[in-house]
């Protein structure tokens, strides 16, 4: 990759992170009702994994999705306008921060129900198969996801009937407070998922490198017609599950200890290391970051819910 395509990543990633602090900020001022889950942390699974895909391929994934809609190249204002109800919002203000949509960018939702999201990524996959497209799917979840029944439906059928699909587990330790070790008798998600007969890989998900790499060949193999792969990235979230959680299961050290690899930084040095990219030209890039978001906070702020006799509309396709 060469400088220009690593600092889109770095911008990618950096919108990603920003935008959670402003949620963050908006959400204890009481602008933002409802369950909110921050993806800080997690950013260079979401960025490699999407580093590959075309803009006609679905992403589809869980309630931790506003890094997904952004990175597709969602309108940031829209977002916030969502996330405060507003109706210039991307859902008309009615999906909230759970479920961020947009057709426009093939981003096919956040599902507020655990693995929800999996059943629906075999059927975007089969509709693929059906109208004979070249589209891939790529479906994000978490490790909590992996005890769903409805999840091991999803792998099974997508991998049967050899669906153009990517599944990536974002592996981050925790499905709100209960660990990993706690509740999966398999700890390797990927071992998990390998019953399927499908390629498993597990991953460093706080290496954009590795990251990307990784879903290139799962991308390719999909768009190759030969099926799906899972990829587990192992990644951390450095909030709590939602807005309301402080995190108190998790001690002092251990977040500490994904701190020292948090993704953006780690780019950053990568970038600073590979070629001569000096402070200022990031410096351009956290700018047009905080400008960006500035504009998509005031435009949120100078919105207006939805008429309530608006609210029965676009429930139904057709
Ligand atoms: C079917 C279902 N059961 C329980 C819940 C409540 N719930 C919301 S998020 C969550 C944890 C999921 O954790 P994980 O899949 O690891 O994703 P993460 O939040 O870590 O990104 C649970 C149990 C739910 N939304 N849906
Ligand atoms: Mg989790």
């Amino acid at each position: 990759m060469n400088k220009k395509e690593l600092l889109k990543a770095y911008y990618q990633m950096l919108l990603a992170r920003s935008f959670e602090t402003r949620v963050a900020e908006q959400y204890t001022r009481g602008r933002i009702g409802g369950f909110c889950h921050l993806y800080s942390g997690e950013e260079a699974v979401a960025v490699g994994a999407l580093w590959h895909l075309r803009k006609a391929d679905y992403v589809i994934g869980s309630y931790r999705d506003h890094a997904y809609y952004l990175i597709r190249g969602g309108d940031p204002a829209a977002a916030m306008a969502e996330l405060f109800g507003h109706s210039d919002g991307c859902c008309k203000g009615k999906g909230g921060s759970m479920h961020l949509f947009s057709s426009d960018i093939n981003f096919m939702g956040g599902y507020a129900i655990v693995s929800g999201a999996c059943p629906i990524a075999v059927g975007l996959a089969q509709s693929i198969v059906y109208k004979k497209e070249q589209r891939v799917v790529l479906c994000f979840f978490g490790d909590g996801a992996t005890n769903q029944g409805v999840y091991h439906e999803a792998l099974n059928m997508g991998a049967l009937y050899k669906l153009p699909l990517v599944w990536v587990c974002e592996n981050n330790y925790y499905a709100i407070g209960t660990s990993v070790a706690r509740s999966s008798a398999q700890e390797s998600l990927a071992a998990k998922a390998a019953a399927y007969g499908m390629p498993v890989e597990t991953v460093d998900g706080m290496d954009f490198f590795k990251m990307q790499s990784v879903a290139e060949r799962a991308i390719a193999r999909a768009r190759e017609g030969k099926g799906p792969s899972f990829i587990e990235a192992k990644c951390y979230r450095y909030r709590g599950h939602s807005m309301s959680d402080p995190g108190t299961y998790r001690s002092k050290e251990e977040v500490a200890y994904w701190k020292k690899r948090d993704p953006i930084p780690r780019l950053k040095a990568a970038i600073k290391h590979d070629f001569e990219a000096g402070d200022e030209e990031f410096d351009a890039i956290d700018e047009k970051v905080r400008k960006l978001l500035d504009d998509a906070v005031k435009f949120a702020e100078a919105g207006r819910e939805l008429p309530a006799e608006k609210l029965q509309e676009d429930v139904y396709a057709g």
